[in-house]
This record gives C-alpha cells, structure tokens and sequence, in this order.
C-alpha cells in the first residue's frame, strides 16, 4: 500500500504562529533514504577545476585550510534547506552569507557545491555553487514573474503525462520538452496511467505527430496492481511499438547519469519512482475525483538513487510551464519548423497568413506536417505574448 498523505494540502503558516527553524521543519538527517552513494554521482571536469579553483580562493581570503573546503552535491532541498552529499557523509547546509551579498546562485537539487565543513559542526556552509552542466528552470508567475531552477545537471527530463484526462494536451507535451531542450538536457515522454485511456493507440499516434518520431516514449501504469491487465497493456504496447512499464523507464536512466521528473501534480510521478525503488518510499496523493488534479502531496525536490540504474529528482508537481524566451528550445524540438520560418519575409511572421510566409511554404511543399506547425506556431505566439507583457519595448 502506497503512503497518502494525511491532508489534501500541507498546513499553512498564518501571521499569528511563530516562525518555525530549520530544526523542526527540515527532516532529519538519519531520515535520508535511497540516497545515492557519492561514487555514483558524476561531477563534469569542468566542475572539479572550479572547485579546485574556488576552494583555493576562499581558503586563502579566510586564512583557514583548504581541507575545510569539500566537494558535494546537493541530494535534497526541503522548503529551501539542502542537503549535501559528499565523500565523506551527507550532511544539512545552510548558506553562506556572501551568497546573499554577492546576489550569488542558490543551490537546487542535483548542483555540485563547495562546501565548508568544520570539524566541530555537523552542519555544513555552501559556500559556491559550481557551474552548472544543465539548469532544469521554469518561469514563475508568468512572464514578470522569476526563473525558478528546479533541478540542475540533469541529463534526461523525463515528462511524466498522465493519459485518460479530459483532454490530450498536446501542448502541455511539447512545452515540457522544449524548456528541457532549452536547459540543456534531453528528454524523453512518460505516459502514465496507461490502463485510464481509452483509445492507447490515437494517444500514441496524435502525440507522435507532435513530438516526432526520435522522442524516446514509453507507456506505463506503474500505480495499477492488475497483473493480468498489465499484460493486456503491454501488449498493445508492442503493438504500437513503445516500450512498455517500468522497466523501460529504468533503461532510460543509466547508471551514472541523473534524470528529473517534470509533471503536473497528480500525474503519478511519485507513484513510478517507487515503482522504480521496488518500494513505498516517497508520499502518494490522492487527486480529486471532480478533475482528476492532484494534490500537491510532494513539497520536496529529492535524489534517489534508483536500483540497477542513476538517479532521478522527485519533484512537486507543477500546473504551469510558460515560455518565456525559450526559443532555442523551441527550435531544437522543431528544427524543421524554425528552418522553413527562417525564410519568412516578414521578421515578425506569425506564420498564419502572411504572405511569403516559409512555413506556409513548407507545409504546402509536404516538408512540414500540419501537426508540428499547428504546436509550433501556438508555443511560438504565447512567447511572442510573454515577452511583450515583459518588456513592452521588445518587438520580435
Ligand atoms: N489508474 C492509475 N492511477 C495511478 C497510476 N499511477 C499513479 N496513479 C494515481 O495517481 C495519483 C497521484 O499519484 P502521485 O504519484 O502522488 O502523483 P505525483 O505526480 O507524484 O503528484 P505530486 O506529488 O502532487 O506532484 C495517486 O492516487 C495514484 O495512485 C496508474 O498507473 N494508474
Ligand atoms: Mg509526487
Ligand atoms: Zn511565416
């Protein structure tokens, strides 16, 4: 049986309460499961000179020595609180004050750290955050709103895309992995609940159309316990050609690498990571029957380290995903599109209907499917929106 969180939402904090320290909200430490060992974790070259580098500076500007300094890896952020991994143990951090001073980065998940760890604490101080291989961000509170990263260094973003709602949404896909193109990792489509749909094959097909055909997708329905049921699904599955369950997740992630799951809340992103696991580890919510929304029951951003492969972020489900200047993520999931668009007369081309248009062009010469264009040209207007509600002086 799955753990459900106790209350369709976390209890909020009103002025009248006190404000609660880092003690009683952050678990603690010996809480900390399915971490992944430090050996698994790959830290890039590039990361290790900056340490090296960083560490060197800080220990002469402090007077102290460089061994106070240590490599780590953020594996945990609970309400902004890290946890960091390194050779020796895991241990809680708070921040360095310069951090805040010097209007420097704040770790997320997955980011490689110089930690300060004295002999006598057995808490450390992230005194840096190292540069970033890929940075997993979504724009918050719409176009004036804030990037927000979510995970960092991740290599594969694996869309989690529930099936049997209301309605395929074709865009909320293709948005998912254009802001994961765009922060520099791949990604991949998981389509959850594959016993809720009703017509398998139309959702393979008409989201294939969309992302085309070299996005890795499997199907699973990894929170259904019917075995034999599970075989029907497999089945048709192989059918359509997508790989089927768990287990096609799992070879997704090899060891050594580091995915994130990115998905609105109820999606069953919780429920496949213990899939994964092979165990209940992290909080399963119900979602209300009324429109199938979850819950919001993950709050933490967390590493686990998943058997026989890498690891992978849990994260709390997330409603919207705007784009906001995310046009190298746009053009690297539709590079077909953008070329033909390159070829546009007009600079602001809204490629609906104007003339000389070269995605127009392009459709009509069948090099571009009508599929594609529709998303493209829908993604491509909500950016052109976004940035003027931003700066209404920008003209794209
Ligand atoms: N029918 C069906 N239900 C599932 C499946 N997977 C998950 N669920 C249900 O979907 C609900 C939400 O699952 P979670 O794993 O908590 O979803 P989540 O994406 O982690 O949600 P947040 O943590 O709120 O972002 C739970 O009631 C699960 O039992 C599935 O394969 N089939
Ligand atoms: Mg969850
Ligand atoms: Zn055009």
């Amino acid at each position: 049986m799955a753990k459900r969180a106790s209350k369709g939402r976390g209890t909020r904090r009103t002025g009248a309460q006190r404000p609660r320290s880092a003690q009683e909200v952050v678990p603690q430490l010996e809480g900390l499961e399915e971490l992944p060992a430090f050996a698994d974790l790959t830290c890039s070259e590039r990361q290790r000179e900056a340490f090296a580098r960083v560490s060197a500076e800080l220990a002469a500007a402090e007077g102290v020595d460089v061994s106070e300094y240590q490599l780590g890896c953020v594996v945990r952020l609970d309400r902004g609180y890290p946890a960091i991994l390194t050779a020796q143990r895991v241990l809680r951090a708070e921040h360095a004050q310069t951090m805040a001073k010097e209007a420097l980065q704040r770790p997320a998940v997955g980011d490689w750290v110089c930690v300060r760890v004295t002999a006598d604490h057995d808490t450390g101080r992230v005194e840096r955050v190292l540069p970033r291989e890929s940075d997993i961000a979504r724009w918050r509170g719409s176009a004036r709103g804030e990037r927000q990263t979510l995970a960092a260094n991740v290599d594969l973003v694996l869309v989690a895309y529930a099936l049997g709602g209301r309605f395929l949404d074709l865009s909320r896909v293709a948005r998912s992995r254009v802001i994961a193109l765009d922060c520099g990792a791949d990604a991949a489509l998981v389509l959850t609940k594959a016993d809720r749909s009703t017509d398998l094959a139309a959702d393979v097909t008409a989201l294939r159309a969309v992302l085309g055909t070299d996005v890795p997708v499997v199907l699973c329905a990894a929170g259904m316990d019917d075995d034999e049921a599970h075989e029907g699904l497999r089945a048709q599955a192989e059918g359509l050609g997508v790989p089927w369950g768990v287990e096609a997740v799992r070879a997704l992630v090899p060891a050594g690498s580091c995915a994130m799951v990115l998905g609105e809340s109820g999606a069953g992103k919780s429920t496949l990571l213990n899939a994964l696991l092979g165990h209940e580890l992290l909080q399963v919510g119900d979602v209300r029957a009324k429109d199938d929304a979850g819950r919001h029951t993950t709050v933490a951003r967390r590493m686990v380290a998943i058997p026989g492969a890498g690891t992978i972020v849990d994260e709390p489900g997330l409603r919207t995903l705007p784009l906001v200047g995310h046009e190298r993520g746009l053009a690297l999931a539709f590079p077909e599109v953008a070329a033909a668009a390159r070829g546009c007369r007009f600079r602001d081309c809204t490629h609906e209907h104007e003339p000389g248009c070269g995605v127009a062009a392009a459709l009509q010469a069948g090099e571009v499917t009508p599929e594609r264009a529709n998303v493209y040209r829908a993604l491509a207007a909500e950016m052109r929106r976004n940035v003027r509600e931003l700066d209404p002086d920008i003209v794209l």
